[in-house]
C-alpha cells in the first residue's frame, strides 16, 4: 500500500527519472547517490558505504544500461575515507566521465547492491518548481483549490482577520485586546503561527533569486491561481507573504509586530480545524529591521510592476522608512519570550526566533534602503557589515544577505569607497575559501565539513553553504565554488550519511512522515510535495523514539513526532529554491523553462 501511494506521488509530479522498479525498500542501503538526477554537464559521485566486516581492499563497480547491458563506465577504488561522525568506512565512485543521458544502473561487485543512476539534460525541472510551489501550499487565509493543489486541495484556515493586541504588544493607539486584520502570509512550518523574523529572511532569500536571474523567473510557471495576471508566479507567491508583512506594522507609529501567533501550538489538526485566539505579540527591533530589509528590497522587484500594482513599490518604501525610524528609537526591543511571559498574560510558548545580537540586521536593513534609496544616511550600517566576519546566513544573522545583494548590484559600486568594496570582496572569498576547505570528505561535500553544520535546520545550512558558493562563483568564475555548490545539492538530494532524498515527494527514499501538520492531517499518505525536511540534526531536541543514531550526520528519523529534524519550514526552503533555480538558470546550455 505505501509503496503503490509512493507510485502514484512520483508519478503526479513527473519527475525526469522515474523509477517505476524501485522502491525506498528496494535499494541497497549502502549507495548514496543523488537520487533525483545528475545533469549532463555536472561531477557525478556515488558513495558506497562498506559494510560491516567487507575485508577486501578494492571496490570495483560498473553503470551498466539495463537494456542493453553495456557498461558506460568501470571504476575500480582502493580507498576509503572513515566518515567520522558514523565510523562508516565510504568509498567515492566518481563517473562524472559519463556524458549520455540515460537511467542506467550502479552495480557494485562483489557487495551485490545496485542503485539506479539518471542522468539528464535539465533533471531539476520538476524539483525546481516544486520547491517554489511549497510556498503555496503554505498559505494562511485561503483554501487550496483543486486544481491548483490537486489531492491535496483543503478549506481555507485561519482568516485572522480578527487577531488581538497582545498585552505586550499594546500602545495607546492599539490598547491591548484591540483586534486588527492580518490576513495572508504563509504558515512558518510544520506549525500554523506567522512570524516577522523568519518570513524577512525568506523573502529576503527568494527576492535574491529573483534579482539574480529576473527573465529565468519572469516565464517559470508553478501553475497557481494568480498565472497569467500580469506579474511572474515567482512575484505572484511572494505577494501573499508580502502583503502579509505590510499589515504586521503598527500605522501609528512604525514599529513591526514580532510575530502573529496562538498562545500554544494547536494540534496535529488541518488549518480549518484550529480556531484558537491569535495574537500580534511584541514589537521587536530584530523584527522591524528584517521587516525593512524586506520592503525595501520589495520596493525595487516590484517597481517594474507598477502598472499591475499600483502604488505598491511606493508603499514597501514608506513602509521600509518608517519601520527603520522606530528602530532607530527602539534599538533595544529584544524579544524574549521568558521574560515576555514573565511580565503578561496569557503566556505565548510557540516559536521565539529570539536574538539579541542585531548589528547584522542593522547592516542588512540599511544594504537594501541604501541600495534602493541610495542616500547617504544609510552609508554608515551599510560600510558596518565589513566590520563583522560574514557567515553561512540563518534567521539570526542575516549579515551575509547584505552582501549578496551588493554583490549583485556591483554597478553601484562607484559610490562606494574601494576600501570598501575592497574589503567586501575579499571577507566574502575568506568566507567562500573556508567552506572549500571544510570539505567532508567521506561524502566529498562542503556540508558536514564541522560538527557544527549539524544544527537544527541543517538541511538549510547546506542549501545556504550552497548560496555563497554561487556568489563566489559569480565574482571568480571559478568552478570549484559551482561544483561544491553543485555537491551540496547532490547531498540534500541523496548523497549524505542517512540515504534520503531530503525533498518530499522527490527521489527513491524520500520523507513520508514531515513534522507538517496539513501533511499529516490530511489522511493522505504521500506528504505535501516540494518540502525539504529540517535534517538530521544530533541535538534531537523532540525525543522521538527511534532515532537510529546520535551520529551528527546521520542523526535523522521520518517520524512526525520528530520536529527537531524532520520539520519543514519556509526558510528552510528558500535556499533551496535558490540553489536549484539558479543552477537551472546558470547551467550550460540552458534553454527552456
Ligand atoms: O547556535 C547554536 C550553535 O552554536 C550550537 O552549536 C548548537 C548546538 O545544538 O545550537 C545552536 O542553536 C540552536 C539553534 O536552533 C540554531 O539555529 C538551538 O540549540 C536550537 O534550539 C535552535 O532551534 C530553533 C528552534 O526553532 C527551536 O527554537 C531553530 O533554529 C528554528 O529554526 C526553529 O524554528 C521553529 C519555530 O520556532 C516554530 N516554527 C517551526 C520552526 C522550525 O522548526
Ligand atoms: O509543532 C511544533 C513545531 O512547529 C516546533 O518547531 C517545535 C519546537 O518549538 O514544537 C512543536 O510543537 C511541539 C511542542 O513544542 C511540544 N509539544 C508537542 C508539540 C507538537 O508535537
Amino acid at each position: 500500500m505505501k509503496k503503490y501511494l509512493l507510485g502514484i506521488t512520483l508519478l503526479l509530479i513527473q519527475p525526469t527519472c522515474v523509477w517505476a522498479q524501485f522502491s525506498a525498500d528496494s535499494l541497497s542501503p549502502a549507495i548514496r547517490i543523488n537520487q533525483v538526477g545528475y545533469p549532463l554537464w555536472s561531477k557525478k559521485i556515488a558513495i558506497v558505504v562498506l559494510p560491516v566486516g567487507y575485508t577486501h581492499h578494492v571496490v570495483e563497480a560498473f553503470l551498466v544500461e539495463p537494456d542493453s547491458n553495456d557498461t558506460l563506465w568501470r571504476g575500480v577504488s582502493t580507498s576509503f575515507t572513515v566518515d567520522p561522525y558514523t565510523g562508516d568506512r565510504c568509498v567515492v565512485l566518481d563517473f562524472s566521465m559519463v556524458k549520455r543521458t540515460g537511467k542506467y544502473t550502479l552495480v557494485v561487485l562483489g557487495v551485490g547492491m545496485a542503485y539506479p543512476v539518471c542522468i539528464a539534460q535539465d533533471p531539476y525541472r520538476q524539483l525546481s518548481k516544486a520547491v517554489l510551489k511549497a510556498y503555496y501550499f503554505q498559505r494562511c487565509s485561503a483554501a487550496l483549490l483543486p486544481a491548483f493543489a490537486g489531492q491535496w486541495a483543503r478549506a481555507e484556515g485561519h482568516p485572522d482577520t480578527a487577531v488581538y493586541i497582545h498585552p505586550s504588544a499594546a500602545s495607546p493607539h492599539r490598547p491591548m485586546g484591540t483586534r486588527i486584520a492580518s490576513p495572508g502570509g504563509w504558515y512558518d512550518a510544520g506549525d500554523y503561527n506567522k512570524y516577522i523574523v523568519n518570513s524577512g529572511i525568506t523573502m529576503g532569500t527568494l527576492m535574491d533569486a529573483y534579482e539574480d536571474v529576473p527573465h529565468y523567473f519572469d516565464t517559470l510557471a508553478i501553475h497557481i491561481p494568480e498565472h497569467g495576471n500580469g506579474i511572474p508566479d515567482m512575484l505572484n507567491e511572494l505577494l501573499w507573504n508580502l502583503r502579509w508583512m505590510l499589515t504586521m506594522q503598527d500605522p501609528f507609529d512604525g514599529g513591526v509586530y514580532h510575530k502573529l501567533s496562538s498562545a500554544e501550538f494547536d494540534g496535529f489538526e488541518m488549518p480549518e480545524a484550529d480556531h484558537a485566539i491569535r495574537f500580534v505579540v511584541q514589537k521587536s527591533t530584530a523584527a522591524t529591521l528584517d521587516f525593512v530589509a524586506v520592503m525595501a528590497q520589495a520596493a525595487r522587484v516590484f517597481k517594474p510592476f507598477s502598472r499591475q500594482l499600483p502604488g505598491l513599490s511606493d508603499s514597501c518604501l514608506q513602509a521600509a522608512q518608517r519601520a527603520w525610524q522606530w528602530a532607530l528609537h527602539h534599538p533595544d526591543s529584544i524579544y524574549d519570550q521568558q521574560t515576555l511571559n514573565h511580565n503578561y498574560h496569557p503566556a505565548i510558548t510557540t516559536g521565539a526566533y529570539g536574538d539579541r545580537h542585531l548589528q547584522d540586521e542593522w547592516c542588512w536593513a540599511a544594504t537594501e534602503l541604501w541600495i534602493t534609496t541610495r542616500q547617504k544616511m544609510y552609508l554608515p550600517y551599510v560600510r558596518m557589515l565589513v566590520k563583522w566576519v560574514p557567515s553561512v546566513p540563518n534567521w539570526s544573522n542575516v549579515l551575509t544577505m547584505g552582501y549578496f545583494s551588493l554583490l549583485r548590484h556591483q554597478e553601484l559600486w562607484p559610490d562606494l569607497p574601494h576600501a570598501f568594496t575592497d574589503s567586501l570582496q575579499s571577507q566574502f572569498l575568506h568566507l567562500a575559501d573556508s567552506l572549500l576547505q571544510q570539505s567532508f570528505a567521506a561524502y566529498e561535500v562542503v556540508m558536514g565539513g564541522r560538527r557544527n553544520d549539524f544544527i537544527w535546520g541543517s538541511n538549510a545550512v547546506a542549501a545556504n553553504q550552497a548560496i555563497v558558493m554561487l556568489y563566489a562563483w559569480r565574482l571568480t568564475r571559478d568552478m570549484r565554488y559551482w561544483e561544491a555548490a553543485a555537491g551540496n545539492l547532490d547531498y540534500l538530494l541523496g548523497r549524505n550519511a542517512t540515504g534520503y532524498c531530503f525533498v518530499t515527494g522527490f527521489g527513491i527514499k524520500s520523507p513520508m512522515h514531515p513534522h507538517h501538520r496539513p501533511s499529516a492531517a490530511d489522511g493522505i499518505l504521500a506528504p505535501i510535495p516540494g518540502f525539504l525536511v529540517g535534517g538530521p540534526n544530533p541535538g534531537m531536541q523532540d525525543h522521538c523514539p527511534g532515532y537510529p543514531t546520535p551520529a551528527a550526520d546521520a542523526a535523522y528519523i521520518d517520524e512526525t513526532c520528530a520536529y527537531a529534524c524532520n520539520e519543514v519550514a519556509i526558510n528552510w526552503n528558500a535556499p533551496l529554491v535558490y540553489l536549484v533555480n539558479i543552477l537551472r538558470a546558470l547551467a550550460p546550455g540552458f534553454a527552456e523553462k
